[in-house]
């Protein structure tokens, strides 16, 4: 320790010229910063150097998004100098919570998915295994969200200004990418080879990012790849006069790193996302690969020594390029790079969403890939003569990779990887039964699932250490090493002390979070209400629309009919993907609500409404210990996994939900009696749908629903009316919001009533904080480390 705070003072001295004392918060944060990632570095050397020993398989993690959230509070509890620190800054006259603030949260993800990369990184190098994360160096993450008069704008987040200080410039392993030109196939004494000509070079640079784990030996690293144009290759353009061409290659360069896609559960289909996709799996392929061949001079073994997995479909041209790198590069023919391949890869599916699984038209591909584009087309060649000798033809409607004309990219991943994945059970389920059904017939047991986890470090041990030390000092143990321990708490579950003390602490999140609403928002909000929460992004299939239309019935009720319901606050925070018209009209509308029960001196007395903007890692930190209720709504059958539904719940929020994703693992794990279960179940709203669902129906039949809607016809705050979203609701309704309405309306009459009764709510948030152990990243890795990648701690 002593080491690190005179490592700060010699950072100091020689970057700035300045003793602490006269240095400011902005040189003590780059300060701190830097010296962390010095420390991490120097503790992977020894890392490295055993793994090197060993010579043990490892795992690579391809995704196209890391949600990583702040590092440098994450660094300091890991690597469990933050005390101290924090002390010694006191000292003087430094507020550690403020440097943190200064940091700006990496946003290089959308939401779940790219959150979840980020946990399994976390709890992967707490527990000692070797694995490297690849991703893009996106200038711009997810775009600032500022909510200007209830709607969305989006600004650039410019997080490298301030966020630079925790990377590794590893300008020694720059990689070439090529796009574009043409292939000409012919034969020569060795075999069928392949010209590429005329293609435009780019320059992959990488950038290192430091994972620490949680006392752990390991320090992996997150590889971050920039993207820039190849000065040299221009340069021979430009000598033979060839000036425009000179700076294409540059164009490009320029737009691929810039920015990250803002879609979540949504393919747009545009040629810069397939220009994304190849730059970051080719770069990371090709130094996997090399690094390989200058330690055994062969290819032969690599699937001994490596286990790359494909988060979601984003990086499926994995597949194709090992095989170009193992054919083209490498002189291996098509069988045996086959071989290879298929024991190298394993695919992670994310969701069932028909918007959301990728499909690249061939036209719009073929050019850009066109070595690429003759792989896929040739493995499906393959896969299709295959499926006629098995005689499964009749289902390559469905599995076949190319079809009318697109490229099917789930359907790559199914035949190029040995180990297909879903993130919750019934998700899982669904794959099988459903979604992928033939797949499942000609490869039995290559699906299986991995329910998802959170790295509980970061969502207990940092972002309630309240809560955290309570439970050290209550249980022993160090279940922040291992969250399996935190069962220990069912032993408490009718101690009054203990369950006062819970009740307390949760008090004190909730003040912290009433202070943020109060700066953010300008609302007062009574600390004794319920804190209900729906935090995630919006879309419709996760139904804020429907917590929205509860709002406006209880609104309805307070005003005109004498209910005098118990104080809650509404809580929301969601970004809209900037395109999504529909999810930016439930923004605003949730907006109008807040807006309009402020401006009811009666309403206001027992419902509010917060729309918090710019939802972020930074942000879920401060909301989701402070949450009394969890909002886990969504249709059943939609939503893969959730992982927001865990640290929910790990924080002692109670769920309302569908069965839906791990919903339903967690009422496996609490009960009926921990746990608000309502709305139809997925058979049901199969069921429904094979009938024909008419929401009208609803809308004609059910006083309430009629009542509500027409009411809502009525609102209008600044002029915006939602006669949109009403007739929607009537006539569309795809995620079944009027069917589940009642169920929802009479759920949340139990929710308020058992919030009544202190000590049985209580029991019931101890209940769920004990059952949480299962939702530990630790346990999800373990699950991919053993199960999937078959692949060991560091040095053992
Ligand atoms: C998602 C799912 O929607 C979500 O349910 C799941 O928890 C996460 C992580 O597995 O993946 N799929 C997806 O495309 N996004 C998700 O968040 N964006």
């Amino acid at each position: 320790m002593n080491h690190m705070t005179k490592d700060i003072e010699q950072y100091l001295q020689t970057k700035f010229g300045n003793s602490l004392e006269d240095s400011n918060e902005r040189q003590l944060y780059q300060a701190l910063m830097a010296e962390t990632r010095n420390r991490l570095s120097k503790k992977r050397y020894d890392y490295t150097k055993k793994l090197k020993e060993s010579g043990q398989k490892q795992a690579y993690y391809m995704s196209m998004e890391f949600l990583v959230g702040r590092t440098l509070r994450n660094n300091l509890f890991n690597l469990g100098i933050e005390d101290e620190v924090r002390s010694f800054l006191a000292e003087k006259n430094f507020d550690l919570d403020r440097i943190y603030d200064m940091e700006p949260d990496p946003g290089l993800g959308n939401g779940g998915l790219g959150r979840l990369a980020s946990c399994y990184l976390d709890a992967l190098t707490s527990n000692d295994y070797p694995v490297t994360g690849f991703s893009i160096l996106y200038e711009f993450g997810i775009f600032k969200q500022v909510i200007a008069n209830g709607w969305q704008q989006e600004y650039p987040d410019n997080w490298l200004g301030m966020g630079q200080y925790g990377l590794v410039h590893r300008s020694d392993e720059e990689i070439e990418i090529k796009f574009y030109g043409k292939t000409e196939e012919h034969w020569t004494n060795e075999g069928l080879k392949v010209n590429y000509e005329d293609y435009k070079s780019i320059i992959a640079e990488p950038y290192d990012l430091m994972i620490s784990g949680y006392k752990s030996e390991a320090v992996n690293v997150l590889r971050l790849w920039k993207s820039k144009a190849n000065a040299g290759f221009d340069m021979k353009l430009f000598e033979r006069g060839e000036y425009a061409r000179s700076s294409e290659s540059e164009a490009i360069a320029e737009s691929i790193s810039k920015l990250l896609y803002p879609a979540d559960d949504n393919n747009e289909g545009k040629a810069l996302r397939i220009k994304q996709q190849y730059f970051f799996t080719s770069a990371s392929l090709q130094q996997i690969v090399k690094n390989h061949y200058k330690t055994y001079g062969s290819l032969d073994n690599l699937a001994d020594k490596a286990a790359i997995h494909i988060n979601d479909t984003h990086p499926s041209m994995c597949i194709p390029e090992m095989m170009r790198i193992l054919m083209d590069d490498y002189n291996y023919s098509w069988e045996k790079a086959w071989e290879i391949t298929i024991k190298v890869f394993a695919y992670t599916n994310h969701t069932i969403m028909a918007e959301a699984l990728e499909k690249w038209s061939v036209d719009l591909f073929a050019p850009i890939l066109p070595r690429i584009y003759t792989i896929i087309r040739e493995i499906n060649n393959r896969f299709c003569q295959y499926c006629n000798e098995i005689g499964a033809a009749s289902d390559l409607e469905s599995m076949s990779i190319i079809h009318n004309n697109m490229i099917r990219m789930a359907n790559l991943c199914i035949v190029g990887s040995y180990n297909v994945n879903g993130v919750s059970g019934l998700h899982t389920d669904i794959l099988k039964a459903d979604t992928f059904e033939a797949f499942n017939r000609i490869y039995p047991g290559k699906f299986n699932n991995v329910t998802n986890g959170i790295a509980h470090r970061r969502w207990l041990g940092q972002a309630n250490p309240e809560l955290t030390n309570y439970l050290n000092g209550l249980l022993g143990g160090d279940f922040i090493k291992d969250l399996s321990n935190i069962e220990e708490l069912l032993k408490y579950a009718d101690d009054k002390t203990v369950l006062a003390d819970l009740e307390k602490i949760k008090y004190t999140k909730k003040e912290q979070l009433a202070k943020y609403i109060k700066d953010a928002n300008g609302i007062n909000v009574d600390i004794n209400s319920i804190f209900d929460v729906q935090v995630k992004r919006l879309h419709e299939y996760k139904r804020q629309l429907l917590n929205a239309l509860h709002i406006v019935y209880l609104y309805r009720q307070i005003k005109f009919n004498g209910l005098r319901p118990r104080p809650r606050t509404f809580i929301f925070a969601a970004k809209a993907s900037s395109g999504y018209v529909m999810a930016k009209n439930i923004i605003k509308f949730i907006c109008t609500l807040s807006d309009m029960i402020e401006a009811d001196p009666l309403v206001r007395n027992y419902i509010k409404v917060v729309f918090l903007e710019d939802y972020r890692v930074t942000l879920a930190e401060i909301i989701i210990p402070g949450a009394n209720v969890s909002e886990q709504i969504s249709q059943a059958g939609k939503e893969a996994s959730g992982t927001g539904n865990m640290k929910l719940m790990l924080n002692g929020a109670l769920t309302i939900g569908t069965l839906d994703g791990a919903n339903v693992e967690i009422h496996d794990a609490v009960g009926d009696d921990n746990m608000f279960l309502f709305g139809l179940k997925t058979p049901e709203v199969n069921d429904l749908y094979a009938k024909g669902y008419r929401p009208r129906d609803y809308y004609e039949r059910v006083p309430e629903i009629k009542e509500t809607l027409d009411f809502m016809r009525t609102i209008n705050v600044d002029g915006t009316r939602f006669d949109n979203l009403v007739d929607y609701l009537i006539n569309q309704d795809p995620y079944m919001c009027l069917a589940d309405f009642e169920s929802y309306v009479n759920k949340q009459k139990e929710v308020e009533e058992a919030y009544g009764d202190k000590d049985r709510w209580n029991r019931m948030s101890l209940v769920n904080i004990a059952k949480s152990g299962i939702f530990s990243a630790d346990r999800a890795t373990q699950e991919y480390t053993d199960g999937i990648w078959h692949i060991a701690r560091a040095g053992r």
